[in-house]
């Protein structure tokens, strides 16, 4: 272990997240820098970064006009209190968000994540129906195969068994799911939108039969499942949820941590699929993942439901210490300048047709059981090894990054989604050598 750092690191004392720490200890991958699309590792060998991040890096790593602005931040103004105090980039960050935003969407809370800012959607979905005298309203609905991170209530909406199985005494106890929208046999290599599928959208309305829909706060889901693989919604499908969520006085919540912010051609999945929810919850692109942020987004009906009570009382008891952190403003306005600046979010829906086409010539290689795309995302589903599930992912990962890409595997599914700098030859480059990995695989 000498060659991975001089002198030889002690990894004993820190607990990797989201890994295997006893695989991780025993072959350890450290990386050392990243430059555009590329990360370099400590041992020398440099990767395509075929995930951006982890869906977080759209604009490439270390971008000038990003660095600079964080390293002028903090000599400039480190930190202000985010309680009874601003500073003014959070409300310049908060404006140039909404403008972004489905119109109407004009109220924003900031998060330090992801996961903060599903748990706090689902606070304002309470605090909203309270404030209306609706009190009953408690239940959230939530969908199987679902990400929201892994906060109380993220993991208690959330649909992956193995993240919720372990921790259910603490997840909020008012919890139903709608089935999730993947069926191989009516979708297997789809490129874009299933047109099969609405239909899964009337489970909403049995699960409003089964509750009553006079105890049910908030439906919230990702427009385009990412974690769990890439799941792209069928045609019709979010239409029809809008349509119950209104019908019922239900709120409807978009994850949008990995389509926010351009993956999927526009600004926002709402945006591209024409579904305008009640709250957007936001994080990783905002600053390009270069200092940790999230948010919601909210309709503005929303926001002034809850502004009443008594003069200089607080309205809403939720909030954190780094809510609106000056380096996350500084990074967010900064990488939001270079989204625009260079028609980043349209680069990201041309890439998106050359990663289509690029993606689904791979459906003829070994071991892929499904090829699907959206925007600039796609999953390549392999196969399992009879008896060894999860393997094959895990032997593309290790084999990827010998062949010079950094794909992301969750368990048999290989996720791709490319930073919106990247060239199509960068992006026709990382599928040959996919292509090669799948073809060396057992
Ligand atoms: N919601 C969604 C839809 C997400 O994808 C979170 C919430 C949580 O965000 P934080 O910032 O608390 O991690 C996520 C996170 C992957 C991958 O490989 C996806 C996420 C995180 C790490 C890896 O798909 N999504």
């Amino acid at each position: 272990m000498n060659d991975i750092a001089n002198p030889p690191l002690d990894l004993a004392s820190y607990w990797l997240p989201f890994t295997s720490n006893r695989y991780f200890k025993s072959r350890p991958k450290l990386v050392a820098s990243g430059k555009d699309a590329y990360l370099e590792l400590v041992d020398g060998r440099r990767v395509f970064d075929c995930l951006s991040g982890l869906w977080c890096t759209p604009l490439g790593h270390s971008h000038p006009a990003v660095v600079s602005a964080v390293q002028s931040q903090v000599a400039e103004l480190d930190y202000a209190p985010a309680f009874q105090l601003g500073h003014p980039k959070v409300f310049a960050l908060a404006s140039r968000i909404a403008r972004l935003a489905p119109s109407g969407m004009n109220r924003v809370f900031f998060t330090n994540s992801g996961s903060e800012g599903v748990d706090t959607a689902l606070k304002i979905a309470l605090a909203y129906h309270q404030a209306r005298g609706d009190a009953r309203r408690t239940r959230m609905i939530g969908r199987e195969r679902g990400y929201h991170g892994v906060g109380i209530g993220g993991i208690s909406v959330g649909g992956i068994g193995a993240n919720r199985r372990a921790f259910t005494a603490l997840g909020a106890p008012h919890v139903d799911h709608l089935p999730h929208t993947y069926d191989p046999a009516h979708m297997r290599f789809t490129r874009g939108q299933p047109s099969w599928g609405a239909h899964l959208a009337d489970d909403l309305e049995r699960i409003v039969a089964l509750h009553d829909a006079s105890t049910i706060a908030a439906v919230i889901v990702e427009p385009m499942q990412g974690s769990t693989g890439v799941i792209v919604p069928p045609k019709g499908y979010l239409e029809r949820l809008r349509e119950i969520c209104t019908r019922h006085g239900i709120l409807l919540i978009f994850d949008e941590v990995i389509t926010g912010f351009g993956r999927v051609g526009a600004n926002f999945a709402a945006q591209k699929l024409g579904v305008t929810p009640d709250a957007i919850v936001f994080a990783k692109a905002v600053t390009n993942g270069v200092v940790p942020m999230g948010g919601v987004i909210v309709r503005q009906e929303i926001h002034d439901a809850l502004m009443t009570g008594p003069d200089r009382a607080i309205e809403f008891f939720h909030g954190y210490t780094y809510s609106g952190h000056p380096l996350a403003c500084a990074a967010g306005l900064a990488s939001l300048d270079v989204l625009e600046s260079e028609n980043l979010v349209s680069a990201a829906a041309m890439l998106g047709s050359v990663l289509e086409e690029a993606v689904h010539s791979l459906q003829e290689e070994p071991h892929v059981a499904d090829v699907r795309n959206f925007g600039l995302a796609a999953a390549v589903e392999l196969r399992p090894r009879e008896g060894q599930p999860t393997q094959r992912g895990f032997e593309a990962f290790e084999r990827g990054i010998d062949a010079g890409i950094l794909l992301r595997f969750t368990g048999d599914i290989l996720a791709l989604a490319p930073p919106f700098i990247s060239t199509p030859e960068q992006i026709w480059h990382m599928i040959e050598s996919l292509r090669g990995v799948l073809r060396s695989l057992r």
